[in-house]
């Protein structure tokens, strides 16, 4: 199915990227689980080499992760950090990325650990604020890395506002979409180059692979990143795309049950008198509020928030007292998750930063699932009542 803004997003979740198999009629992409393609003579094939260079299952979500994205051009990569970590590989010693303060912490941390010991200069500012983008820019700024919302303090950027300080420049703008999703939010179509997701999120939806996807409409991105695909090799497997294919087509019907369910715990928590501040941007009062409402389609179901005491044993208790909620990582699949960023997904960014951002030790992290609202909001009560006698 060719890209077609004038259908709606549920029907181009279903159908992205998948056309009958040409051999079989099979309606769903097979599995090639192959590594390589016989040749009737050298280099004469039927377009398939060698699987780390092209695979038809891979090819297949590529196109779904193009279309849903409003993109013309998608790659899969073993994990979402393997996908970061091959747009920095596009740069060279001496450039400078201006990279948004609130990031997932191991993004921050393949930054800082990595790529900044290789000669990339990194610029940490508060994408919420433009001005503040606009000076860090100079003649060697290369890329605006952002996410929005972000990991894990729910911080909106304008997307378009700092599209219109890059493109003139020529300055690449790369927006980490994890927590919105394409149902939710398509940041090519508010200017951005380069689209990036943790496929292992929303978009699996299952909890059962770990992804990353890049998605542009710009050729000249797409082929330096589709070299550094091939030649560093960090490519989503047969098995994972077919995984992944499989979980987009309820992509739709996921994320609205997510954004009810996440409506209704934000709400819940908002008026409890046991919880202080609670990180949603669905909120009147949250500072990015109208900046959401405008680029987003809806608010989500991922939520942050603080209990009264904003306590660190607090805290690690009621994250190991829910049920429903288990305490783990990730987040975005169909299941409720629950997590200490401090001491969990964001360990590795430094305690100095942490306490700067906001992060304290008794924040804590909800990825709200797919389960029944009022469940859900049961566990969370039960949990409370064992924090707070
Ligand atoms: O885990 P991986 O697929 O490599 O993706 C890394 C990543 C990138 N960007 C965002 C916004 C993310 O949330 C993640 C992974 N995040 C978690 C594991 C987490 O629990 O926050």
């Amino acid at each position: 199915m060719k890209a077609n803004k004038q259908i709606g997003k549920g029907t181009r979740a279903v159908h992205a990227g998948v056309e009958p198999d040409p051999s079989t009629g099979a309606i769903m992409t097979p599995i090639f689980q192959t590594s390589t393609y016989v040749q009737e003579a050298v280099g004469v094939h039927k377009g398939w080499e060698y699987s780390r260079s092209h695979n038809p299952t891979r090819a297949a979500l590529e196109a779904a992760f193009a279309e849903l994205e409003s993109g013309t051009h998608g790659l899969a990569f073993a994990s979402g950090l393997a996908a970061i970590d091959s747009v920095l590989k596009t740069l060279k010693p001496g450039d400078e990325i201006i990279a948004g303060q609130d990031l997932y912490g191991g993004t921050a941390r393949l930054f800082r650990a990595n790529h900044a010991p290789m000669g990339l200069v990194f610029h940490f500012v508060d994408t919420q604020k433009p001005e503040l983008v606009e000076a860090a820019m100079n003649d060697r700024t290369k890329l605006v890395w952002l996410e929005s919302p972000t990991n894990p303090l729910m911080q909106i950027t304008d997307i378009a506002a700092i599209a219109a300080l890059t493109n003139p420049r020529g300055i690449l703008l790369a927006v980490d979409n994890t927590f919105a999703s394409p149902m939710l939010q398509r940041p090519l179509e508010h200017g951005a180059d380069i689209v990036m997701h943790s496929v292992t999120k929303y978009m699996g939806g299952h909890s059962d692979v770990v992804m990353g996807a890049l998605i542009t409409k710009d050729e000249t991105v797409d082929a330096a990143l589709r070299t550094i695909q091939n030649n560093c090799g960090a490519i989503a497997q047969p098995f994972d795309s077919f995984l992944v294919l499989r979980g987009l087509k309820t992509l739709h019907l996921r994320i609205e049950r997510h954004c009810s369910n996440g409506k209704k715990i934000a709400h819940w928590l908002k008026d409890n008198p046991n919880v202080g501040k609670v990180y949603w941007p669905g909120f009147e009062d949250h500072p990015g509020h109208e900046i959401a409402a405008r680029q987003m389609d809806d608010f989500g179901g991922m939520i942050a928030f603080e209990l009264k005491d904003n306590d660190l044993d607090q805290a690690m208790n009621f994250v190991a007292s829910t049920e429903l909620f288990a305490l783990a990582e990730s987040l975005g699949g169909v299941e409720s998750l629950i997590e200490h960023p401090a001491a969990m997904t964001h360990a590795s960014v430094p305690a100095e930063i942490r306490e700067e951002l906001g992060i304290s030790d008794g924040f804590i992290r909800l990825s709200v699932g797919v389960e029944d609202a009022e469940d859900l909001i049961a566990d969370l009560e039960q949990a409370m009542r064992k924090v707070t006698n």
